[in-house]
């Protein structure tokens, strides 16, 4: 395991796991946590052995969005542009991960609050705990739901939800949010990281590349007509036709033995 301070990663069996790691402030970002978190997505880019990626936080909580002692109001100074650091923090990492043609998996081990909840949103499969709370929490300070929040919360959820969701910040429990479909498991604590793991490991051994083509189709979705998605389906299916991991596919189905994929 290599470790930077605030984001532990470690590769084994083509799973980059990303661990985020400020455990005393339940892994709220600070510029470090920020820069090491999308350090690991680079790498999970880069790494042609890296073929899924499990996210996850160190201790009780998974991430409590932006570290608010970062900026004290009280020690004066100019009024922060916010704007500025999602420019420059948040949404880069947001769109790296969404950009990633290789499964993330998100394993919300507490709770996840403010941008840490729309973070875990933004993940490919998200299994949490069922202790484990989402927490809409920029109501609480006068600030609005960011990191992809509102498009996330209103695609997933539709209007009534999100709205009431974001408006009173009130805490979804991971069952509730399950049943809602805006993750795709809640369960038993002691079970999560073992489910997570077993899962990442599964997608990381499997046709990696047809998955990629699968992760970007479906988020094409959310903004093409059919005609449009019709027309990128043919596309990544002449892709996906011509890789090994297809011929294998077939082959060990028509051999009846489980397939040997390798991502190409
Ligand atoms: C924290 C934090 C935290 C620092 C817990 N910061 N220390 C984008 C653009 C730029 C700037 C602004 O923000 C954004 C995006 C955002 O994410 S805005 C939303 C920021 N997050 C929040 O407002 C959530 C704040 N945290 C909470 O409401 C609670 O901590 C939750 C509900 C997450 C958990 O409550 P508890 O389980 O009761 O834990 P706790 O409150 O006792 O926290 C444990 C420790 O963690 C505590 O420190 P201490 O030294 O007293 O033990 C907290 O101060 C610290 N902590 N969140 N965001």
């Amino acid at each position: 395991m290599t470790a930077s301070d605030s984001v532990l990663s470690a590769q084994a069996d083509g799973v980059l796991t990303l661990t985020l790691n400020r455990p005393d402030k339940l892994n709220s970002f600070n510029e470090d946590m920020h820069l090491a978190l999308r350090a690991g997505i680079q790498r999970a880019h880069d790494d042609d052995a890296v073929r899924a990626v499990l996210l996850t936080g160190a201790g009780r909580g998974f991430c409590a969005g932006q570290d608010l002692g970062d900026r004290d109001p009280r020690k004066g100074g100019p009024v922060p542009d916010l704007g500025h650091t999602l420019d420059t923090f948040y949404n880069p990492t947001l769109r790296l991960m969404r950009g990633l043609d290789k499964p993330i998996v998100c394993a919300v081990n507490g709770v996840a609050a403010g941008a840490g909840a729309n973070i875990a949103f933004a993940c490919d499969i998200v299994l949490a705990a069922k202790s484990a709370r989402f927490i809409q929490a920029f109501a609480r300070i006068g600030l609005v739901p960011d990191a992809g929040g509102t498009w996330s919360l209103a695609r997933i959820l539709g209007e009534p939800r999100a709205k009431a969701l974001a408006l009173t910040a009130e805490p979804l429990p991971a069952e509730t949010a399950a049943e809602w479909g805006l993750i795709w498991k809640a369960v038993d604590d002691a079970e999560l990281m073992a489910e997570a793991g077993a899962l990442a490991a599964a997608l990381a051994a499997g046709p990696t590349l047809g998955l990629g083509l699968t992760k970007r189709l479906i988020q094409a979705a959310a903004t093409g007509s059919l005609d449009q998605q019709l027309d990128l389906e043919r596309d990544a299916q002449r892709d996906a036709g011509r890789s090994a991991d297809y011929a294998e596919g077939v082959t060990a189905f028509l051999e009846k033995r489980p397939a040997r994929f390798t991502g190409r």
